[in-house]
């Protein structure tokens, strides 16, 4: 299939070219015939003229009712549930996934939107009494303007969700800057926001790479920017917004690792480390890239893993019975073959996988064996960089204090996970795991959308998606009192 379909920017109200009239080309990673259309290679200008689109709609987006603009990221939730399977294959097309996980991804926004819909009902502030007579105290909280928010190709719906609908629902427009690897995911969405009812101005979408990023994190009339993406990306997304005093929320990498114990269910640890490491081809921040494992359980773990693995089916994700799909691109496939080489020469054993996979149709696409290197040392390069591939470390320890310290020993933290049966070592794995997420006998990957998500050390910084705490995010506190008592009161002179 070859789509010359072209695609546009949507800015205030009307879908239009970029100013440069320049495009990039969208391609299946299963199979590079398959193009799936032309999308804008927007420019400086086009984001001026969004965030100045959406900073005009903020005037009355902020005077809607919080309960009203959650009713209608009700109905986008709803509309996403009405296109679950047609969005999803689209994905699976665009981004290489399998059809289950696209799904699956969806899903995670289905469930944004309905608690999104919720909170518009709560936007909880404080009362609380003031030390003078006759006067009120509280806090509210309001929007902050207009939020740029930058998204990454690994959960082209989730993600965008997580950080669009708390924005609008908090009464701020946005300008979405999506990947150049799932634009239509993101004009996919768009459409959803337009058909709930979302006004002209206040969703803005703007394609394409470095200079629409650059420029959404650097334009003045933006208020915060919501990020995730690599840690060197975002370090520089934070020191450009510094400059026009931008609040900033960053959701970069991870080094996620398995621990299992020797009174660990082997089996349960099994399907949990295989979902880890090889779901979305190991290419989410929350995959697991590093398997500690019991010197006493390690052989018979590994020989169990490597069965299971060898057995995985790749192929295309909208195909039935596929395990694994394809990387999203050939820069992501050099990337991966790249940490084979290292992992190789620093020493480590490649003990299944290694290469590009090209028999048959495979050839026409990125795929690539899942991957198994043994004997892993902690502070290999392969043990300590995220890889972002379907690349497994395997590295034995003889305590737990020793693979706690081998888990925290890398600068990520953003998930972790323990298998055992004994309730001590889960406690003291949630109070020493270095992570903003840790798993008691279950895989790394899996977060639930109410529940706060993100990560410590270069993982974030300090912030959270998800659940209740992102509206801290997209709100300012607005603290307010006001004093009936018909006279000046001095606070902490009158009254002491
Ligand atoms: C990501 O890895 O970029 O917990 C997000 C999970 C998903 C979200 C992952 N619900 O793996």
């Amino acid at each position: 299939m070859k789509s010359t379909e072209e695609f546009k920017n949507y800015i205030g109200g009307v879908w239009q070219a970029s100013a440069s009239k320049k495009t990039f080309v969208d391609l299946n990673p299963a199979n590079t015939d398959d193009v799936i259309g032309h999308f804008p290679n927007s420019v400086k200008k086009d984001v001026a003229l969004a965030a100045a689109a959406a900073k005009e709609a903020y005037k009355s987006w902020r005077l809607v009712p919080a309960p009203k603009r959650g009713d209608m990221l009700r109905k986008a939730g709803l509309l996403l549930e009405a296109r679950k399977d047609e969005i999803a294959r689209e994905m699976t097309r665009e981004m290489g996934k399998v059809f289950a996980e696209t799904k699956g991804d969806v899903q995670e926004g289905i469930d944004t939107a309905y608690y999104a819909a919720t909170e518009g009902r709560r936007l909880f502030g404080h009362t609380v009494p003031s030390e003078l007579h006759d006067k009120f105290a509280m806090s509210i909280r309001q929007p902050i303007g207009v939020a740029g928010c930058i998204t990454p190709w690994n959960f082209p719906m989730a993600i965008p969700t997580w950080k669009i609908f708390p924005a609008l629902l908090c009464g701020n427009s946005v300008v979405f800057k999506p990947a150049t690897e799932t634009p239509k995911a993101a004009h996919l969405f768009v459409e959803v926001l337009i058909e709930a009812g979302v006004p002209e101005g206040v969703i803005n979408l703007v394609h394409g790479g470095d200079e629409a990023g650059k420029e959404t994190v650097a334009n003045e009339n933006v208020d915060l920017i919501s990020f995730t993406g690599s840690s060197e990306t975002g370090s520089m997304v934070a020191k450009s917004a510094a400059e026009t005093y931008k609040r900033v929320s960053l959701e970069m990498g991870g080094k996620n690792a398995v621990v299992v114990m020797d009174d660990a269910d082997l089996k349960l640890a099994l399907d949990g480390v295989l979902w880890g490491a090889f779901g979305t081809t190991g290419q989410r921040c929350t995959a697991t890239s590093r398997l500690l494992l019991h010197e006493k359980i390690h052989d018979k773990f590994l020989e169990m893993l490597i069965k299971r693995t060898e057995k995985l089916k790749l192929g295309y994700g909208n195909d039935a019975g596929v395990d694994v799909g394809p990387l999203v691109s050939e820069a992501q496939l050099k990337r991966v073959q790249g940490y084979i080489e290292i992992g190789k020469r620093d020493g480590a054993k490649l003990l299944t996988g290694g290469k590009q996979a090209t028999t048959g149709e495979l050839r026409k696409g990125f795929f690539f064996e899942p991957t198994i290197f043994a004997g892993a040392e902690w502070d290999m390069r392969i043990s300590q960089e995220e890889i972002f591939g379907p690349v497994l470390s395997v590295i034995k320890f003889k305590t737990f204090e020793e693979a706690t310290r081998i888990l925290n020993g890398v600068k990520y933290g953003l998930s972790s996970s323990l298998y055992t049966k004994d309730v001590r070592y889960a406690f003291a794995a949630m109070r020493d795991f270095e992570a903003g997420i840790t798993y008691i006998n279950a895989p790394t990957i899996g977060a639930e959308a109410h529940l706060p998500f993100g990560g410590t050390k270069q993982t974030g910084n300090g912030h959270r998606e998800g659940g209740w705490q992102v509206y801290e995010f997209f709100s300012e506190t607005k603290t307010c009192y006001i004093d009936f008592s018909g006279s000046l009161q001095r606070a902490q002179i009158d009254n002491y």
